[in-house]
């Protein structure tokens, strides 16, 4: 039996690690290939924000899931202080004591080996496979390859093939501007997402495709409009454009779900509907819509508030909220109603005015239809009337043709 393993910080466990493993695998033809996460690597200190070792084992076990033949092993979590590799070679001597045992690794841990904790124990309990990678370092690897073996009686498995380059010190630099995923396993991208691991922020392509699967298809206009025009609005308004396009991409992802699904979200986290939002629907997917973009994508507060008040806004909405509520409200494929053109002029003029007109448009609609109005809509028409006038400006002038 042969048993490859692969140890590192994988922080993140990214495709170049998973192209190594594979390549190993393939010459090797090992009956196992295990990820050994290290739970404190000894040699580097780990970078600043890296996430707990029992996250960076969750990401390479959704690695593994994607590579065949391969799984990711929580050995050196279970120990306490440093994540010696002698030790944790000892351990899979114990749970392996018929196998060889292949210790896979990059061309600086070859150079290095002799510093680290207990190389020989290493050397006898495992053999060493290196990839003959780096150009214009062949020679350096043959020769330690050669001394290792001389010296030590190691078994050193010099392999061939050119690993794809990725870096994860690098892939941590992209996440946050929102880039990285190419080089990243799906689930490992979804799992960093979902908790902004790294301080990452989702490539919106990306957040498309899955935000639009929770749509109807009729939908995805009116999500893409909101998108098209929230963008336009921060333009305008100096707000982060990207920020303001997430919110909009994901405000209306639980809108298609009907009530007992909704309520089952509301159970599920721990949010109440209020009698409002019982009695009109249309009302409750803008709070499970907030809860759900937090949790599926990790929204963070200002991205998900945006989202919980698209619907109804508040007082004292931020620029953020304010867009993406008027975006919401006129977007280009909007179905036309009363107002619409008014509210659009206004939103490039005046926020406050256009929220103001827009709540207020709200109001005369639900009055219309009989319908409950839900005390956020008054409460927002009634703070921006206020505001303005606050200001010395005036509420904007509009009186449906037919009233
Ligand atoms: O989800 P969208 O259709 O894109 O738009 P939206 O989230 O603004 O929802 C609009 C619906 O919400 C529309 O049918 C009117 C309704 N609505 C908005 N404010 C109130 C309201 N319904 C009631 N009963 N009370 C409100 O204050
Ligand atoms: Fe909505
Ligand atoms: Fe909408």
């Amino acid at each position: 039996m042969r048993v490859l393993i692969y140890g590192g910080s994988f922080n993140p466990p990214h495709l170049g690690h998973g192209r190594s493993v594979q390549t190993a695998a393939e010459a090797l033809r090992p009956d196992r290939t295990l990820l050994v996460p290290a739970a404190i690597p000894p040699h580097k200190n780990l970078a600043a924000n890296s996430p707990a070792p029992e996250h960076r084992l969750a990401m390479a076990r959704l690695m593994a899931e994607e590579l065949a033949g391969c799984e990711a092993s929580d050995i050196e979590l279970e120990r306490e202080g440093p994540s010696y590799t002698s030790d944790t070679m000892r351990r899979l001597r114990q749970m392996y004591p018929e196998a060889e045992l292949i210790f896979l690794m990059g061309t600086d841990m070859l150079l290095s080996l002799e510093t680290w904790h207990e190389p020989e124990t290493i050397m006898a309990l495992a053999s060493l496979a290196v990839f003959a990678r780096e150009k214009g370092r062949e020679g350096e690897i043959a020769a330690q390859a050669a001394r290792l073996r001389e010296r030590y009686g190691a078994t050193v498995y010099v392999l061939e093939g050119e690993p794809v380059a990725a870096s994860s010190t690098q892939i941590r630099a992209l996440l946050p501007q929102r880039q990285g995923r190419e080089y990243l396993a799906e689930g490992v991208y979804g799992y960093i997402i979902r908790r902004r691991l790294y301080g990452a922020k989702p490539d919106l392509g990306w957040l498309r495709e899955k935000a639009y699967a929770c749509l109807k298809p009729t939908r995805v206009a009116h999500v893409r409009g909101a998108e098209a025009m929230a963008r336009a609005l921060a333009r305008r308004w100096g707000a982060e454009e990207d920020d303001a396009a997430e919110a909009a991409i994901l405000h209306d992802g639980t809108k298609k779900l009907d009530r007992e699904e909704q309520l089952r979200l509301c159970e599920k986290y721990g949010i109440m509907a209020d009698r409002w939002e019982l009695a009109n629907l249309e009302l409750l997917h803008a709070k499970t819509g907030a809860v759900w973009a937090a949790d599926e994508f990790g929204a963070p507060g200002p991205i998900a508030d945006a989202i919980r008040f698209h619907t109804t806004g508040r007082p004292g909405m931020t620029p953020l909220e304010q867009i993406v509520y008027l975006a919401d409200a006129i977007e280009e494929g909007r179905k036309p109603y009363p107002a619409l053109a008014a509210i659009r002029e206004a939103a490039f003029e005046d926020l406050d005015a256009a929220v103001e007109l827009c709540a207020r448009r709200t109001v005369e609609y639900v009055s219309a239809r009989g319908l409950p109005l839900h005390p956020d809509t008054a409460a927002t028409q009634a703070y921006y009337k206020k505001k303005l006038e606050e200001k010395g400006a005036s509420p904007i002038v509009w009186t449906a043709p037919d009233e």
